[in-house]
């Protein structure tokens, strides 16, 4: 069978899945053909050369006109955060498979109506899973099963962060992850929900409570010119930042283990440093992204005078994805993750099974941001997260 993908978007990260798109087909044995089919956006003449280089095979400017062909089956959203749920719940409703990036969408109320729709597709056999394409890092995937088979015991702490500089300059202008009404919120969406998806990941557990803080540090930036790259170049005049620069926040799991989270766009020096350390009676282990290829392991039950933490270099073939790519210690990078995705999306929808992280644990993340946001409001008071418990706040 072939599946003919749409993509709805093209900025960085249409770069990054046209990249996953053209990649996995051709590394991995897929069980069905990928046809990169057409990229749409609104810009005829961007959206055309975006085409050109990525190997679209069309460009269209219309996403309502491209759901409604017959021959689109699957559609991937990498556009702002403000259109997912429009674009996502059309698409399922239309029966196409839907991969959208992450965060899931701007408010929980939206999140809450794509899981839905999800629910409603995948009784129709209709497929869906959000972007978190970290938990495809090999080692963080691996980081999960060791976890899951009980290396570290019980997991008592985590500490989760995501960290990057590039607002720490004030004449950055104001693209629009800076804007409320386009990302729904700053660092903490962003990034933040990326090691909130990787805490509930590697424990298997959710996050129940959170007591944060979040803040915009430079509060006006120069309004955008032409935009390429994270923020493009400044134009004329200045424009309020609406959304948070930093979020600091601590949260509970369901299995009782603290975590403290760190989303930030102002630590001078760190470009994309996400790190994660899982901290259990038994043992620890804690993944950094820019060393990727390893994790490092604590083990508490080998005899005390030889304790310490070591490096598992996780390129071996036995290793999650990696024996599709190089011979052990030929390092993976970023984009692999982005081609992994491909695969597991193609897979389940081949399988008949439902891929992670599914809609619903879109909605989960999303759940928590707005709790930070809630905390943050209130002094930075405990608020619950779970769904069915009323929230104290
Ligand atoms: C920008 O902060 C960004 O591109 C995020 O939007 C991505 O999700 C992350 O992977 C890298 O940083």
């Amino acid at each position: 069978m072939t599946l003919r993908v749409a993509m709805i978007g093209y900025g960085f990260m249409g770069a990054a899945h046209s990249v996953g798109w053209r990649q996995a087909p051709r590394v991995f044995d897929l069980p069905d053909t990928v046809e990169m089919a057409v990229v749409v956006g609104r810009n005829a003449e961007a959206v055309t050369a975006a085409a050109a280089q990525w190997g679209w095979a069309e460009s269209a400017t219309d996403w309502r006109e491209v759901i409604a062909r017959d021959d689109i089956d699957i559609v991937d959203i990498v556009t702002p955060g403000d259109s997912h749920a429009e674009i996502a719940i059309a698409a399922l409703e239309a029966g196409k498979h839907v991969l959208c990036e992450k965060p899931l969408a701007n408010t929980v109320e939206e999140a809450e109506a794509m899981a839905d729709a999800a629910a409603r597709a995948a009784a129709r056999g209709v497929r869906s899973m959000v972007g978190f394409t970290y938990r495809r890092v090999p080692a963080v995937t691996f980081l999960r099963d060791l976890v899951a088979e009980g290396v570290v015991g019980r997991v008592q702490q985590v500490r989760a962060a995501y960290r990057q500089d590039w607002l720490v300059d004030p004449d950055m202008p104001l693209a629009w992850r800076l804007q409320k009404e386009h990302a729904g919120s700053g660092a903490l969406g962003d990034i933040g929900a990326h090691i909130i998806d990787m805490t509930q990941f590697v424990t298997g557990q959710s996050v129940t409570a959170v007591s944060g803080t979040i803040e915009t540090i430079v509060k006006k930036r120069p309004l955008q010119g032409s935009g390429s790259g994270l923020a493009g170049t400044a134009g004329e005049g200045f424009g309020e930042v609406t959304v948070d620069d930093v979020a600091i926040f601590t949260g509970r799991l369901d299995g009782g283990g603290l975590v403290s989270f760190e989303a930030t766009r102002f630590a001078t020096g760190r470009k994309n440093a996400l790190t994660i350390e899982v901290s259990g009676d038994k043992g620890a282990l804690a993944f950094d992204l820019e060393d990727l290829n390893s994790l490092q392991f604590y083990d508490r039950t080998s005899p005390e005078d030889r304790q310490g933490f070591r490096k598992i270099l996780v390129t071996d073939g036995s290793h999650p994805y990696v024996a599709a790519w190089w011979p052990a210690g030929h390092m993976l990078g970023y984009e692999h993750g982005f081609s992994h995705q491909v695969v597991d999306l193609v897979t389940a929808i081949a399988d008949g099974t439902d891929p992670h992280p599914s809609f619903a644990e879109g909605l989960s993340v999303q759940r928590v941001l707005d709790a930070v946001e809630r905390s943050s409001e209130h002094e930075s008071a405990w608020v619950r997260v779970a769904a069915d418990v009323p929230a104290s706040i």
